[in-house]
């Protein structure tokens, strides 16, 4: 626009090739008039974030479609990643570091004085198109990927509607709807011409409001490709994570608008595109809708055709499959690949059997992230029958020749063969999608070494004796740029004036920080980056919720999805009887303590609604009681997401990971809090152990029984032994049972007095409370020492290198996919 002066976005260190004619402030002026038609001094807080995210995404769609000719032209082995979730989170803020262009955008931004930087960072919603840990990790390893400069494209569904929104009203959550896309994502590129048909073989009726499958008719709906930038670090390459929308063909036309079938064709594309309306909100129990199944068959559909015709544009011979493409699933969820896979190659590529098999086996690799055995996938046969036959009679020959197999190799062991076998006979026929997986799989791996080895000897040992080549593990890691560049930026600051900036993509440099944790100005400046972040928050609290706390006080987190295995419980038991100390004898010294929870439950599941329930009675109560108040508070943030996790993970003094040990696969918030500077308190399992590892179990507080001890103990362990022998956990039971906490709704604490005492406590909750509050007082006397506890935190961030997101994906590259870097000029 006149009168604006041009400055040289084009030299910007990221991307030398920023869009050369206009200026960032000229673009985004034009964007807000052409896209909105408005003036930059009547624009909205919206309009301004997609102004700026649109002139972000012009600037870096050369480097896009560079990014793709160049793989395009150099036919590099490709890397897929199949997942029904991507926990994206906000994109604005980290493709600007990404990018590198940081300065640059702020200058710009400022020659309009209604900009505020940090509210239009904030405008853009959180896309929340996962439920947890999985589908977190799928969007760090697609940044690592990238940064990583490896040839690869993340896979997964455009849900219109994202993990529902979470508000505590008396204390109980209440679910609303997610409607990110409500207003246009400025991310998305519809590629309309890349639509891909999904055959399924019945029809969808509306019936009295019902969803029904009439069998019968061969029927298809389309797969609509959305893509979304994914910016590698440095912004070299810019791969792509495609989310299919679903929709359905036109059948319209004035045939049959005259003849009245106008409505059922509409009918037809609202029913279609229910299959991409909503993501499942149960991460762990097993969802039995027929719609979740259309959604998986819809993903596997869409993204094998994709790979295949892509594949097929380079390499006219079908043998070269697995040398150029590598299909990792997340979890059991896109395991139906296997069968459609080997359908492709069946009946599109007219391949025999073997080789088919072959390959594969040879393409696929299956990633397992539980160890819950009620969140292992089994599909009823019937929906097979209904929406895939092809699929399910190619899955009974594989499961016909495996099984053989099987009676070959174990010709007297006839339980094995029915263990192992992909269909199980027991009641309704369903199909065991983690059998499929492994067998139609070259790779088997678990997410860190104690799950990769209970998976091994416990979960599917009779596979690991079968297959032993493929079982491996791949402890997980998050990406340095959004939970540590991007989201504490004091803290990055100071390691980065301290060590260089290599620890960026190589975490490894962090160790570099070991000798600083003695060094007494380097602490004091460690301290003051974490008071900032403390202050930041609260303040952020006070504005958005109106809760308030006292930075001044310890800050302990518990933030993660609220599951019993997860032991919410066990934390505000432990704050109960902190709090019964305090009523027995307040003149007792207890360092002043935030404890923060947030997390979702799956709305069906009634224990974990109950418990956030008690969190935020339990609160109550004590900020009304003198004797607590000030002293300890507990606080239930609302709504946790990516963006709530960004912010308080920096002001965090103290990690809580106390899963029942076995349970917890591996965490990937408890890395996060680790590379932040918070100290953990946690029990031996998932992730937690290789930390403790990492950085000496003298720098953790480790309690708790292990995960063998805990099998070892199911036999004879007894909660109520507990309830009767130690009296702090006696009285902290029987003050929520006598409704301390719930005066006004007397009784409604008693499903959890049932969990614990009656139903054996199977989350061993009582067994390791004592231990818990020993450690705990331990922590507590360490941080009465600022010095002592300043040191441990370095030297934790010191030990925290092994786990980036970066080097995970280097090990999927180097020892599963077999893939390497394809740098862009
Ligand atoms: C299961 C289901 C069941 C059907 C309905 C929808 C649904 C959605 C997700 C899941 C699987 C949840 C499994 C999961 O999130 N596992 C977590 O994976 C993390 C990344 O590997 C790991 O750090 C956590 O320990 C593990 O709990």
């Amino acid at each position: 626009m006149a009168g604006h002066t041009k400055s040289n976005i084009a030299a910007a260190p990221g991307d030398p090739e920023l869009a050369s004619e206009a200026s960032g402030r000229e673009s985004y002026d034009r964007h807000l008039l052409l896209d909105h038609v408005v003036r930059p001094e009547d624009a909205s807080q919206r309009e301004r974030f997609e102004a700026v995210a649109r002139t972000l995404r012009d600037f870096l769609t050369q480097r896009w479609l560079l990014t793709q000719q160049t793989h395009d032209r150099e036919n590099p082995k490709r890397v897929y990643y199949l997942s029904m979730e991507f926990l994206i989170g906000r994109t604005l803020i980290n493709n600007i570091i990404n990018l590198g262009v940081e300065p640059y955008v702020r200058k710009e931004l400022r020659t309009d004085p209604r900009q505020d930087w940090s509210e239009v960072v904030e405008t853009e919603p959180d896309a929340g198109l996962g439920n947890g840990g999985l589908g977190r990790l799928a969007a760090c390893f697609i940044e690592s990927l990238a940064t990583l400069q490896i040839p690869a494209m993340g896979y997964g569904l455009r849900y219109e509607y994202g993990i529902f929104r979470q508000a505590i009203e008396n204390g109980y959550q209440i679910e609303q709807p997610d409607h990110w896309l409500a207003q246009p994502d400025p991310w998305e590129v519809c590629q309309p011409r890349q639509t891909v048909q999904v055959p399924v073989a019945c029809r969808f009726e509306l019936h009295d409001g019902v969803l029904r499958a009439v069998p019968g008719y061969a029927t298809h709906l389309l797969g609509v490709p959305y893509d979304r930038p994914v910016v590698g670090y440095g912004g070299q390459t810019i791969n792509t994570l495609r989310l299919w929308g679903a929709s359905s063909p036109d059948h319209f036309d004035f045939g049959e608008f005259s003849s009245g079938d106008f409505v059922g064709a509409i009918v037809d594309r609202i029913l279609a595109e229910t299959v991409t309306r909503v993501l499942y909100p149960d991460d762990s129990t097993r969802a039995g809708q027929a719609l979740r199944f259309v959604q998986e068959y819809f993903l596997v559909c869409c993204s094998l055709a994709d790979i295949v015709a892509r594949f097929r544009r380079t390499n006219d011979d079908w043998g070269l499959l697995s040398e150029k493409v590598a299909i990792q699933l997340n979890d059991t969820h896109p395991a139906m690949a296997v069968g459609e896979l080997m359908r492709l190659l069946l009946d599109e590529a007219k391949l025999g059997w073997d080789e088919a098999w072959e390959l594969t086996v040879e393409t696929l690799a299956y990633t397992n992230h539980t160890l819950l055995p009620e969140a292992l996938e089994k599909w009823p046969v019937r929906f097979f029958e209904l929406v895939c036959p092809r699929l399910l009679e190619i899955v009974y020959e594989i499961n016909r020749r495996f099984v053989a197999d099987v009676q070959q190799r174990y010709p007297d062991d006839h339980p094995r063969a029915s263990r192992m076998s992909v269909i199980e006979d027991s009641g309704e026929r369903q199909i065991r999608m983690a059998n499929l997986a492994i067998v139609g799989s070259h790779s088997t791996n678990g997410v860190a070494q104690i799950h990769s080895d209970l998976l091994r000897t416990r979960v599917v040992a009779d596979f690991a004796q079968m297959f032993p080549e493929r079982f491996n593990n791949k402890t997980n890691g998050v990406t340095p740029r959004r939970w540590l560049l991007a989201a504490n930026r004091d803290w990055a600051g100071l390691i980065t004036e301290s060590i260089g900036d290599a620890w960026i993509t190589d975490l490894s440099e962090l160790r570099q920080l070991l000798p600083l944790a003695d060094d007494q100005t380097f602490r004091s400046r460690f301290r003051q980056t974490k008071q900032s972040a403390k202050e930041r928050f609260a303040d952020w609290l006070r504005t958005t919720t109106g809760q308030v706390v006292d930075p001044e006080t310890i800050f302990d987190s518990q933030i993660k999805r609220i599951h019993e295995y997860k032991r919410q419980l066990l934390n505000i038991l432990h704050v109960i009887v902190l709090y019964n100390r305090l009523r027995s004898d307040p003149s007792i010294s207890i360092p002043p303590r935030t404890f923060f929870f947030a997390g979702k439950a799956a709305p069906a599941y009634r224990l974990a609604k109950l418990i956030i329930k008690l969190i935020n009675n339990v609160g109550r109560v004590i900020d009304e009681d003198p004797v607590s108040r000030g002293r300890i508070k507990v606080v239930f943030v609302p709504n946790y997401n990516v963006s709530l996790a960004e912010r308080l993970i920096p002001a965090t003094d103290v990690s809580e990971q106390i899963s029942t040990a076995g349970y917890e696969a591996s965490g990937t918030g408890n890395m996060k809090f680790m590379m932040n500077g918070a100290l953990t308190i946690g029990t031996r399992d998932g992730a937690t152990i290789e930390m403790a590892e990492e950085a000496g179990e003298e720098n953790f507080f480790l309690f708790g029984l292990n995960a063998e001890q805990v099998a070892n103990s199911r036999q004879w362990y007894s909660p109520h032994w507990h309830y009767e022998n130690e009296p702090e956990t006696r009285d902290a039971l029987d003050l929520i049972f006598n409704d301390h906490f719930s005066r006004d709704e007397p009784g409604i604490f008693t499903p959890i007095r049932e969990s614990l005492l009656d139903h054996g406590d199977f989350f061993m909750h009582l067994a390791d409370l004592s231990s818990y509050a020993e450690a705990q007082q331990q922590l507590g006397e360490l941080y009465a020492d600022p010095d002592a506890w300043t040191r441990k935190a370095i030297i934790n961030v010191a030990g925290s290198g092994k786990f980036s997101s970066d080097r995970t994906i280097a090990e999927y590259a180097a020892e599963i996919w077999n893939a390497v870097p394809c740098p862009i000029d």
